[in-house]
């Protein structure tokens, strides 16, 4: 079985995505997610210029080889676009030989080693009464896990915030001790930091919201020092996860193999598809680390398939970040995952179960757009 046909497919029903289309000699068509949040065309030239040629011809079931042919023959190795582009690759193709086999891809890695996945949902407000509105909504949705943003941390989608971190440092406990109050001892709590502690302010804040045990405390420093996470975690015992922005495994040597996290963020999306991405979580495993997949709206219902078909089969699955696509992208790509008690499965359709209505997709095209960023009130840019 060859590879026939590699096409881009940049659409922003919602927002934008970038799929990648490989159509087989015998008609399979396999789908893979390249999106790149504020970087899109970046991986789409890189794809389109540089990988899509090479795949012309090659054996569509080679799944391993071709992954390492992208990895080691390019020379230049790692990297967001690297990485993004190699995913769609590797992903596409295990859609493929999926469906070659009349199978749900999870059948291809293991199994299924649980009935669904835990999914947790984002609840955020400007106080404290926006905030318990909207940990019910998620609630009333099916979540049975919850991430809690609030005040004077960016809930807000405008293209700049102000951070405050002393203030952050101040607030965040009396949050979670409300919150906690409010919503009783048992409903796992989530928060994420977007990197912007120092280590001794993460440990501080780690030590701080230990009271109202939560599940995990995110990125809570600058993700690419591996060695001061080794500060944080001598002080505190709330479970730290991060990597949502690494690429490879090279990224989580140290915090893997000294156990310096409890929970592994990177997608099948960023970090090199299904093949790479299941070498990082087996290396977790043999140190008692689970898997925490990062699935924001910037992952396209295609990474998110991919992402369930993975945890579904893996034994050291921890929880799935679902923050749920609109309606116009679900249009756009058609779905057999459902969600249901909280629970997300990959449903049992051949290959990842996610096609493309490429009609759909030609109705939005691309447009511009970026990630929002941080600065001190002295206006000093901060990390988002
Ligand atoms: O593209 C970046 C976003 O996906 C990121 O800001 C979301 O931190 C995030 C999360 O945990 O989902
Ligand atoms: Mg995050």
């Amino acid at each position: 079985m060859l590879i026939e046909a590699a096409e881009v497919v940049v659409t922003n029903p919602d927002r934008n995505f970038v799929t990648l289309r490989l159509t087989t000699d015998d008609g399979l068509v396999g789908l893979g997610d390249a999106t790149l949040n504020g970087r899109e065309q970046a991986v789409v030239a890189y794809l389109a210029e540089h990988v899509a040629p090479l795949l012309i011809g090659r054996d569509a079931h080679a799944i391993e080889d071709t992954w390492q042919f992208l990895y080691r023959g390019a020379y230049w190795r790692r990297g967001p676009v690297t990485m993004a582009a190699i995913a769609a690759v590797d992903v596409a193709l295990w859609d493929i030989k999926a469906q070659a086999a009349g199978m749900p891809l999870y059948q291809l890695l293991g199994g299924a080693s649980r009935t669904g996945l835990l999914a947790y949902g984002h609840a955020s407000g400007r106080d404290l009464a926006e905030l318990s509105d909207s940990i019910r909504a998620l609630q009333a949705a099916g979540f049975g896990a919850i991430r809690v943003q609030t005040g004077v941390y960016g809930v807000a989608n405008d293209a700049s915030e102000v951070w405050d971190t002393a203030a952050y440092l101040r607030d965040l406990p009396g949050v979670f001790e409300a919150v906690r109050a409010e919503f009783g001892p048992s409903l796992p709590l989530l928060h994420d930091v977007h990197h912007r502690l120092t280590p001794i302010q993460a440990a501080r804040l780690g030590r701080a919201l230990e009271p109202y045990d939560l599940f995990w405390l995110e990125d809570c420093t600058p993700a690419e020092n591996q060695e001061a996470l080794r500060l944080v975690r001598s002080h505190t015992t709330t479970p730290l996860a991060i990597g949502e922005v690494f690429n490879t495994i090279w990224d989580y040597r140290s915090l893997l193999q000294e156990q310096l996290i409890d929970y592994a963020r990177s997608s099948v999306t960023h970090a090199g598809g299904i093949s790479h991405l299941r070498r990082i979580l087996d290396l977790a495993a043999l140190h008692q680390i689970k898997s925490g997949m990062h699935g924001p709206q910037d992952i396209s219902p295609v990474g998110m398939a991919a992402a369930l078909h993975l945890g579904l089969a893996i034994h050291n699955f921890g929880i799935q970040e679902y923050a749920r696509h609109g309606e116009r992208t679900n249009e756009v790509f058609r779905q057999s995952f459902t969600f249901s008690d909280g629970l997300l499965h990959p449903g049992s359709a051949p290959g990842i179960g996610v096609t493309l209505d490429a009609d759909a997709a030609g109705r939005y095209p691309y447009q511009a757009a970026y990630l929002p960023i941080a600065r001190l009130r002295d206006g000093t840019l901060h990390d988002w």
